[in-house]
């Protein structure tokens, strides 16, 4: 039990997990079936461009409601082939409250991010904000859904058939989310999905493309595959971004999984909702109960007036205990380099927003116990905010300098 702060780990109280319990857990699925999968592949000595990438494109394909799914070795991968199969130059629009990879690989694939602000409400790119920002340098626009969250797709979609530009969604958080009742995937010109490791569904490393533009489609495939046609005939330059058939083996076991790793994950939600409703200063991001969402990150806002601590002393009080937090998104795109001394611009909400988010351990190695556990602490931690920060001050604090009288 925590009762006060002289529980805390981070004052010498004792852990209140033996064993780190980690955001982003992989979902791994039946091994056996796994292994049946691989065996397979070994016994076929067929480990790459084989029938198990192709299984496991038809699947999500399904799962997302398209009818275009093109793996690659991983998202990031999959938005710089996009952006390049989208014939993207110049600008394209993104909020900035999104991870790294959404911009790099804009930059990477030649082209400026340009950030806007979110909505502070969704935290998702402000349409209007992403408007303004549309130049006759503006190739494209790319919504994320953060956290699952659906971005605004409709607003978004309007404003690239107004402006006539590519419409993109970076999907990594939400497979088998939907928007206004349709699942994520066939939104926009494309939209991407991450399989990494710490994914609802993984394999591995892993992204994917999917669409329903077959035209587009076909170009990814060959920008993926060494820009190689029918036949294998190069017809363009490309690359080697191509999932692994051991990649699409766990890929496929886990996607079994995902069915019961869903509810598992809302429960924990709703149960970290519950138990940190009411407390000063933190707040659970909640999802549109009208939707349907894969809950696979809960994300809590730390409101340092209210709580007494800071968001970041908070993920200190918690990795004492063995509860590893992550600060997903913060920094912010444009607080980071290239973009800080390229082009900088003050984006308010996303500033702060940045400034209060902790990701919360969660997924199939989380259970309601744990999650009991680590409201406990957070409880007890906001509860004596501003004693638990100065004392950690103190503590932090260089031993005064002793006047020594000669
Ligand atoms: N767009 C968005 C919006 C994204 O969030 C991402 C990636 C992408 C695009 C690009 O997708 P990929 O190219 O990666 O497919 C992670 C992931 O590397 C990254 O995939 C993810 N988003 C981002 C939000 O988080 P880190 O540096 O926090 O992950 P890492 O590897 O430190 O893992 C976090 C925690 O998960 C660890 O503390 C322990 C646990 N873990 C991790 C791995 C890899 C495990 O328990 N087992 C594991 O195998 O970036």
């Amino acid at each position: 039990m925590k009762r006060g702060i002289d529980d805390l780990a981070l004052f010498g109280g004792p852990a209140a997990f033996p064993e780190p319990l980690y955001v982003g857990r992989p979902s791994t699925g039946d091994r056996s079936r796994f292994l049946e999968r691989l065996n397979r592949a070994l016994d076929d000595m067929w480990l790459t461009n084989g029938t198990l990438v192709r299984e496991f494109e038809d699947r999500v394909a399904e799962t997302a409601g398209v009818r275009n799914c093109v793996a690659t070795c991983n998202a990031t991968a999959a938005l710089q082939l996009l952006y390049l199969a989208a014939g993207l130059s110049g600008e394209v629009v993104m909020p900035s409250m999104t991870y790294v990879a959404t911009a790099h690989a804009a930059r990477m694939a030649g082209l400026t991010p340009v950030f806007r602000d979110i909505d502070p409400a969704t935290g998702c790119l402000d349409p209007r904000e992403a408007e303004a920002a549309v130049t006759p340098r503006t190739a494209g626009v790319v919504g994320v859904h953060l956290w699952g969250r659906p971005a605004p797709v409709a607003e978004l979609e309007e404003i690239g058939a107004r402006h006539g530009l590519r419409v993109l969604f970076d999907a990594a958080h939400a497979l088998g989310c939907t928007y206004r009742g349709r699942r994520v995937g066939g939104f926009g010109d494309a939209e991407v999905f991450s399989f990494h490791a710490t994914k609802v569904v993984n394999s591995f490393e892993g992204g994917a493309v999917v669409t329903d533009d077959d035209g587009l489609a076909g170009h990814l495939r060959s920008l993926r595959t060494f820009g190689s046609g029918p036949g294998g005939r190069i017809e363009r330059a490309g690359t080697n971004a191509k999932m692994t058939e051991a990649a699409a083996a766990m890929g496929l076991t886990s996607l079994e999984a995902f069915g019961e790793v869903v509810p598992h994950n809302r429960e924990n939600h709703a149960l970290y909702r519950a138990e940190l409703r009411g407390v000063d200063g933190i707040s659970i991001v909640p999802f549109d109960e009208a939707e349907t969402s894969n809950h696979q990150y809960v994300i809590a806002r730390i409101d340092e007036a209210g709580a007494g601590l800071h968001r970041d002393l908070l993920m200190r009080v918690l990795k004492a205990e063995n509860v590893v937090a992550q600060r997903y998104f913060s920094p912010a795109c444009h607080q980071v380099e290239p973009y800080r001394s390229e082009r900088p611009v003050e984006l308010p909400h996303t500033e702060r927003l940045a400034e209060q988010v902790l990701a919360l351990p969660t997924g199939p190695a989380v259970d309601a116990a744990d999650v009991r556990r680590i409201c406990e602490i957070v409880r007890c931690a906001t509860a004596s905010g501003r004693q638990v920060t100065d004392r950690e001050r103190r503590s932090a604090d260089p031993v005064p300098e002793v006047s020594v009288r000669r």
